[in-house]
């Protein structure tokens, strides 16, 4: 028996359905509502909705992250734009070639226990349809990888997320905690497609020139979709005194789509490589 199956769709409790009516998209004001979000999807790149979860659930989603948190690893990942270890041998503009280094204590998606609100939003199919439909997706399924379906993310004062692209095309980040300053979100909308990427502004961006970067204004709460494996993103510094704390939601429009052992253990470092490393030797 899953008692899970049976519990009422936890964002209907979570969710602040009276300014986001994300339970009946199809007429009314849902329709309109959801209009709304693919609009700003296709004029920006991204669709942010402030105070997406109630007061009471965002403190609750707070207090689950802080409360794990001291169970987190503290990363140094080091990668290039696109995720892999660099190309010494690459043409020297090209960014494939710089490793950028950022420190994140981070909950990979296996540290978050699946009764937690947490896990409980990012598996409700309410959530997952809303995103699919925003995104214009005939499929969207959440991340089948182990480690990286639902990650939270929290940037110590002094610390930035490097600049990258993540690995499945549809990102969801919910801020948890913001910073006091700084720590903004910072992207490229739609930088890259299958087959080219922005090289002007993407060179630019990374030699220092934010004039074609994004970055608004994100209260604790905030619900922001974007584009991220197409549009270079990251956080610039979080200054003040408490961490920044995100909970990041992946999707894939492929079921069962996994991330490959080098990447998460790049981005996980020891304890993921340890788990791989056993179970090579087990199988
Ligand atoms: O914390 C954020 O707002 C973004 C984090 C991010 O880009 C990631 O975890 O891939
Ligand atoms: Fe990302």
């Amino acid at each position: 028996m899953n008692s899970v199956v049976d519990q009422p769709d936890i964002a209907l409790a979570l969710v602040d359905l009276e300014r986001y009516p994300i339970e009946n998209l199809d007429a009314g004001r849902g329709a309109g509502f959801l209009a709304s979000c693919r609009e700003q999807m296709e004029r920006h790149g991204w669709c942010n909705l402030e105070g997406f979860v109630r007061s009471e659930a965002l403190s609750m989603l707070a207090d689950e992250a802080n409360g794990l948190l001291p169970t987190a690893e503290v990363l140094t990942i080091k990668r290039t734009i696109y995720q892999g270890e660099g190309d010494p041998a690459a043409p020297e503009d090209d960014p494939v070639r710089h490793q950028y280094v950022h420190t994140a204590t981070q909950l990979a998606d296996d540290q978050i226990p699946v009764d937690t609100k947490l896990q409980r939003l990012y598996r409700s199919d309410l959530l997952t349809d809303f995103v699919r439909r925003v995104q214009k997706k005939d499929t969207l399924y959440r991340c089948a990888d182990e480690f990286q379906a639902l990650n939270v993310v929290a940037l110590q004062p002094g610390s930035w997320h490097a600049w990258h692209y993540d690995t499945t095309e549809c990102t969801v980040t919910l801020l948890l905690q913001a910073a006091e300053r700084g720590g903004e979100f910072t992207f490229i909308p739609n930088s890259r497609t299958d087959d080219t990427e922005d090289r002007d502004t993407v060179d630019g961006f990374l030699a220092g020139d934010m004039s074609n970067a994004r970055t608004f204004d994100r209260g604790a709460g905030a619900f922001t979709l974007f584009r991220g494996g197409y549009s270079l993103h990251g956080v610039t510094e979080v200054e003040g005194s408490q961490p920044r704390v995100t909970a990041i939601l992946s999707y894939s429009e492929l079921p069962g789509e996994v991330i490959s052992d080098d990447i998460n253990i790049r981005i996980y470092g020891s304890r993921v490589e340890k788990i791989l490393a056993a179970r090579k030797s087990a199988g």
